[in-house]
């Protein structure tokens, strides 16, 4: 537990597109079984949307979706608190003043921007850089100290904890704000890509073959694991081997984060297969876990005045959640009001 402060967990999602499986596994799920313990907050994070070239009528749909997506995987709007970035201020204030507590050389080291900025770096824009600045300001407005996300994102929570503890040394509040620590659990914490399982499977992946959308019907969802890439071997005995085999690693960890097994539990059950059998089984039962979200998501995606609701009355108390922090941050600051 982090220090004197209060569980709450804190979390996000961008609205840039299809949310897929490994959004899912590695993200949603593990919200699900925090919300029965803790005080749970889930971002809807449209602000980080917008770091990247985005089609506002896009992103008005999409912030939509993901909010049907949290409300259709079992997230309580009325356990936990949903509402989209944008609408609580304190997201934005909190980032500039931390834009000036967290150093140049902690965001050069930042992978995700090196991963998304390539060669074109010169020609991101400055809110992709600061990312992680925003993403601590959103922990950190809550005072959160657990962040539950998939692997990808544990060199953000660090940069979170690293600003964390610079504020409270540099302006003499030891213990002002929390140390959050990430929650990386489950066999599929980095699902990765259907066609290369050495990349991670991604909103912004140009193929759609690459991912399985929540929405994906039953049709689709079985022909992208059928197109999946895979290796010539019938499947191994042991955990061990699946090392040198990303791509059997990748479906069984799939296959296992949904069945609530052991990676070699299923192995001990499909060893010797083909990947024909085994592809056959993973469609049956990720159609089987995926289909009731994707309907319960259609229903509620057809009332949008309703997710509108929703998402005002959750902005409505993480507003009066930051706000006390928000008073205490501009008073230690130095800011006169
Ligand atoms: N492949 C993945 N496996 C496990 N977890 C994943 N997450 C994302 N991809 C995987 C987790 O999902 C949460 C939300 O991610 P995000 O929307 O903030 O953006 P991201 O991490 O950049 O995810 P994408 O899908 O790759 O989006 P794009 O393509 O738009 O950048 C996070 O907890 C993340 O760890």
């Amino acid at each position: 537990m982090s220090g004197s402060h209060e569980p709450l967990v804190f979390s996000g999602m961008q609205p840039t597109g299809n949310l897929h499986l490994g959004n899912y596994l590695g993200a949603i799920r593990n919200w699900l079984k925090l919300q029965q313990q803790y005080r749970c907050v889930y971002c809807v994070v449209d602000m980080h949307a917008i770091t990247v070239d985005h089609d506002p009528k896009a992103l008005a749909q999409a912030t939509r979706e993901v909010t049907a997506a949290y409300i259709a995987s079992g997230i309580d709007p009325k356990t936990s608190i949903i509402f989209n970035q944008s609408q609580v201020a304190a997201h934005a204030e909190l980032a500039w003043i931390f834009n000036c507590v967290a150093r140049v050389g902690w965001l050069n080291r930042m992978t995700q921007f090196k991963e998304k900025a390539g060669k074109n770096r010169e020609a991101m824009s400055v809110g992709l850089y600061t990312y992680p600045v925003l993403m601590a300001a959103d922990i950190l407005a809550y005072r959160a100290t657990h962040v539950p996300v998939g692997d990808d994102q544990k060199q953000h929570v660090e940069l979170a904890r690293d600003i964390a503890q610079k504020f409270n040394n540099d302006f003499g509040v030891p213990d002002f704000f929390p140390a959050p620590e990430p929650i990386i659990t489950g066999p599929a914490t980095r699902v990765m890509s259907l066609r290369d399982g050495t990349a991670k499977m991604s909103k912004s992946d140009p193929s759609d073959n690459s991912r399985i959308n929540l929405t994906d019907d039953a049709d689709t969802i079985a022909q992208k694991f059928k197109r999946a890439k895979t290796d010539p071997h019938p499947l191994p005995e042991a955990e061990e081997e699946l090392a040198a085999r990303p791509e059997a690693d990748n479906l069984i960890s799939i296959y296992a984060a949904f069945a609530e097994k052991a990676k070699q539990a299923v192995l001990d059950e499909f060893k010797g297969a083909q990947f024909s059998t085994f592809k056959g089984a993973l469609s049956e039962l990720v159609v089987a876990k995926l289909s009731p979200i994707a309907s319960e998501m259609r229903r509620l995606l057809a009332d949008p005045a309703e997710i509108d609701r929703i998402l005002r009355d959750g902005a409505e108390k993480a507003r009066a959640t930051a706000a006390p922090v928000m008073a205490e941050v501009r008073r230690v600051v130095g800011f006169v009001s």
